[in-house]
C-alpha cells in the first residue's frame, strides 16, 4: 500500500486525532507496507504466533509440556540494555545530570530520523495501545508503541494490558506516551534509545531486545515516569512489591530496590523456609521490577505494578531458588536466548539441573555443555503473564495499589555491606539509597563484577539529573504522615574463597520478618555507624546449618572499609556539584563523624 492509503486506513480505524496524526507521521518517516492496529483479541494475537513462528522469529516449543510456549532468539550482537547507547533527550543538559547520556532533542530526532527513514520497508508497523497499570486506576498511564517486531507485540501483551479496551480509555486524550520502535538492521553501531521527557516520547532503533524494545517497561515506566512523577509529585521505582501474610493473617507490603539481576524477581516469589511455612507465613507477590508510589489520604505511600507480567531472568531460576518462577513459565511463556532440548522440544539453563545432551545453545548452535560453553546467555529471560504466578497477590489489579510499611535497598557486595541495616530516618535512608553501590551483572551491556554505585538500583534508569532525584524522595519523605522505614540488604557477601555466606532465596525471609518487626517497632536493633542492626537472636536460624557466629561474621561493620565507601560516595556526590541536596551532603558529613568517633573508641 503507498503511504497514503496507509494514512486513510489509519484515519479510519482510529477516531483520536492526536493519536492518527502522530502515527501517520510515522508511517511518512518509516514507510511500511502494512499496518496493524493491535486491538488484543485472542485471533489477532494467534495470528501473530503463527506468522512469528512461519517467519522463523519464534519457535513453538512442546505445547503439552509447554502449552502456549515459544523459544525467540535475538541477534547475537544484541542481548541486553544498551547503556552506553541509551539517551535523556531534555532541552537542557543539566536535566540529564551527569548520570546520563544527553543529546539535545533537536540533534536526537534529526539522527534518528535518517535512521527510520524507510526503516519499515517491506515489513508491518504495528500499532500497539497499552496501559501501565490496571485500566481505570488513577496511577494508571497510556502509551502507545509502533513497531515493527512481532517478537515486541507479542512481549508486551503478556507484559502490560493492551488492545482496544486501552483505546477506549483514552478517548479523545491527548494523554499517551508516544513510543516508535523499529528493528532496523539491528546495526550495533546505530542503535539508540532515546527519550524525549519534554515531548513524553521514546524512539528505538536497531534492537530488538527487551528493556530496549518493551517500551512500557524502562523507557516509559522508569525514564519517562520519573519525569512525570516529578512534576506529579509521585516516585517511580526499580522496585519489588511484596506482601508478607503472618500466622495471623496480616498482610504487610515492602518494596526492595536491587539493580538488575540482583534478586528483585526471587525476592517477590519467594517461598517461605519450612519451619515458617507450617507456621503460616505466606509471600505474594504484587510486582518484581517496577513501582509506581503515590501519598495516599492516609499519610502513607501507596505502590502499583504498573505491569502485567514478568521479564525475569532465566539462569538460576530452578525448583529449589524460585518453584514459583519456574511454575510461573509453564504456560504462554516465551524464552529468550535459552537453550532448546532438542529431545523434547523444551527448554533450558544454566541452573536447571542436568543438560540436555541433544541440544541447541541460545545462538542456536549444535551444543554439548562438556565444552565448558554455557548453553544459555546469561542474560536470557522468560516473559510470562503475571496471572501464572502461584503466589500472585489479588491486589496486582487493585486500583489503589498496597501500603508500603518499609523500604529496603541493596545491591551484590563480596564485602563491604552487611546482611541488613536501617536507617536512622527516612532522611538518613535517602542518603543510603543515594549511596548504593553493586557489582555489574549480564543485564546490561559491559563488564560483568565491576562495583558501581547504583543510587535506589536507578543509576541506569533515572530519566532526570539524579540530584534533582534526590530532593524528589526528601519532598516525598516530608509530605508523609508515616513514612516507610528505610532499610538495605546485601545477600550476595562472600567468604574468602569467594562463596556467598548466606543461603539467600526463602531464608530471606528470616531477614525479612526483622525488616517487618523494626517497622512496627516490635524488634530491638544495635545502633552503628551505617545505622541499626539486628541483635544476633533477633534473626531466626531455625532449620538452618549457619552458626551464630556466621550471623555476626554477616553482620559485621568493617570501619576501614566503610571509611573508603565514605570516600568514594564524597568523590561520587561531587559530580552533581549544587544539584546535590543540602541535606544529603549533611547526612554524609555525619556519617564520616560517626565513623572517626567509633575509630576513637
Ligand atoms: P532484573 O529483572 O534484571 O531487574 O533482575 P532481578 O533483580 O529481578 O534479579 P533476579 O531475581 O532475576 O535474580 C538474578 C540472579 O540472582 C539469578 O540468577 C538468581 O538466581 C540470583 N539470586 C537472586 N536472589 C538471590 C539470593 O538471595 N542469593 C543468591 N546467592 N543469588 C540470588
Ligand atoms: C533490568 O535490566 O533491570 C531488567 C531487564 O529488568 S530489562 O527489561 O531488559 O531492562
Ligand atoms: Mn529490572
Amino acid at each position: 500500500m503507498t503511504v497514503n492509503e496507509l494514512k486513510n486506513q489509519v484515519n479510519a480505524k482510529i477516531s483520536n486525532a492526536y493519536l492518527s496524526e502522530w502515527v501517520n507521521k510515522a508511517i511518512a518517516l518509516t514507510e511500511p507496507d502494512k499496518v496493524v492496529l493491535i486491538d488484543g483479541s485472542e485471533p489477532q494475537l494467534e495470528a501473530l504466533r503463527k506468522e512469528a513462528v512461519a517467519a522463523g522469529e519464534m519457535i513453538q516449543l512442546n505445547q503439552e509440556k509447554l502449552p502456549g510456549c515459544y523459544l525467540h532468539r535475538s541477534a547475537v550482537n544484541d542481548v541486553a540494555r544498551v547503556e552506553g547507547r541509551t539517551f535523556i533527550c531534555s532541552e537542557r543538559e543539566e536535566d540529564a545530570g551527569p548520570t546520563n547520556h544527553w543529546m539535545a532533542p533537536k540533534d536526537a530526532y534529526s539522527k534518528l530520523e535518517k535512521l527510520f527513514e524507510g526503516s519499515m520497508h517491506g515489513r508491518t508497523m504495528y500499532i500497539s495501545p497499552y496501559s501501565m497499570g490496571t485500566l481505570g486506576s488513577p496511577f494508571s498511564k497510556i502509551g502507545i508503541e509502533l513497531t515493527d517486531s512481532i517478537y515486541v507485540v507479542l512481549s508486551m501483551n503478556i507484559m502490560t494490558r493492551m488492545g482496544q479496551k486501552v483505546l477506549d480509555q483514552l478517548g479523545q486524550s491527548k494523554e499517551f506516551i508516544r513510543g516508535l520502535h523499529s528493528t532496523a538492521e539491528l546495526s550495533e553501531e546505530n542503535r539508540y534509545i532515546c527519550h524525549f521527557p519534554e515531548d513524553n516520547t521514546i524512539w528505538s532503533i536497531n534492537s530488538g531486545y527487551g528493556g530496549n524494545v518493551l517500551l512500557g517497561k524502562k523507557c516509559f515506566a522508569l525514564r519517562i515516569a520519573s519525569n512525570l512523577g516529578r512534576k506529579e509529585g509521585w516516585l517511580a521505582e526499580h522496585m519489588v512489591i511484596v506482601g508478607i501474610e503472618n500466622p495471623q493473617g496480616e498482610i504487610h507490603y515492602l518494596c526492595a530496590a536491587f539493580p538488575s539481576a540482583c534478586g528483585k524477581t526471587n525476592l517477590a516469589m519467594m517461598i517461605p523456609p519450612e519451619h515458617f511455612r507450617k507456621k503460616g507465613y505466606k509471600v505474594w507477590t504484587v510486582g518484581d521490577d517496577i513501582a509506581w508510589l503515590r501519598v495516599g489520604e492516609d499519610g502513607r505511600l501507596w505502590a502499583v505494578n504498573p505491569e502485567n507480567g514478568f521479564f525475569g531472568v532465566a539462569p538460576g531460576t530452578n525448583e529449589k531458588s524460585n518453584p514459583n518462577a519456574l511454575l510461573t513459565t509453564k504456560k504462554n511463556t516465551i524464552f529468550t536466548n535459552v537453550v532448546q532440548n532438542l529431545d523434547d522440544n523444551t527448554v533450558w539453563w544454566e541452573g536447571l539441573g542436568e543438560a540436555p545432551k541433544n541440544a541447541l545453545n541460545w545462538k542456536g548452535e549444535k551444543w554439548d555443555a562438556s565444552s565448558g560453553e554455557k548453553g544459555a546467555h546469561p542474560n536470557s529471560r522468560f516473559t510470562a503473564p503475571a496471572g501464572n504466578c502461584p503466589c500472585i497477590s489479588p491486589k496486582l489489579n487493585d486500583p489503589k495499589g498496597v501500603p508500603i510499611d518499609g523500604f529496603i535497598f541493596g545491591g551484590r557486595r563480596a564485602k563491604t555491606a552487611p546482611l541488613v541495616f536501617e536507617s536512622l530516618n527516612w532522611k538518613h535512608g535517602v542518603f543510603v539509597g543515594s549511596a548504593m553501590a553493586s557489582e555489574t551483572t549480564a543485564a546490561a551491556k559491559g563488564k560483568v563484577g565491576v562495583v558501581r554505585r547504583d543510587p535506589m538500583a536507578m543509576l541506569p534508569f533515572c530519566g532526570y539529573n539524579m540530584g534533582d532525584y534526590w530532593q524528589h524522595w526528601l519532598d516525598v519523605g516530608s509530605s508523609l504522615k508515616h513514612p516507610p522505614k528505610i532499610f538495605h540488604v546485601n545477600w550476595f557477601r562472600t567468604d574468602d574463597e569467594g562463596h556467598f555466606i548466606w543461603p539467600g532465596f526463602g531464608d530471606n525471609l528470616r531477614v525479612l520478618l526483622w525488616i517487618l518487626d523494626r517497622c512496627q517497632e516490635k524488634a530491638d536493633a544495635v545502633k552503628t555507624p551505617i545505622g541499626y542492626e539486628p541483635k544476633i537472636e533477633d534473626i531466626s536460624l531455625e532449620g538452618l546449618s549457619i552458626t551464630k557466629d556466621t550471623l555476626t561474621e554477616l553482620l559485621r561493620v568493617d570501619p576501614a572499609l566503610w571509611e573508603q565507601e565514605a570516600k568514594d560516595i564524597r568523590a561520587f556526590y561531587e559530580k552533581f556539584g549544587n544539584k546535590l541536596p543540602i541535606e544529603l551532603r549533611s547526612q554524609l558529613e555525619e556519617f564520616e563523624k560517626r565513623l572517626a568517633t567509633e575509630k576513637t573508641k
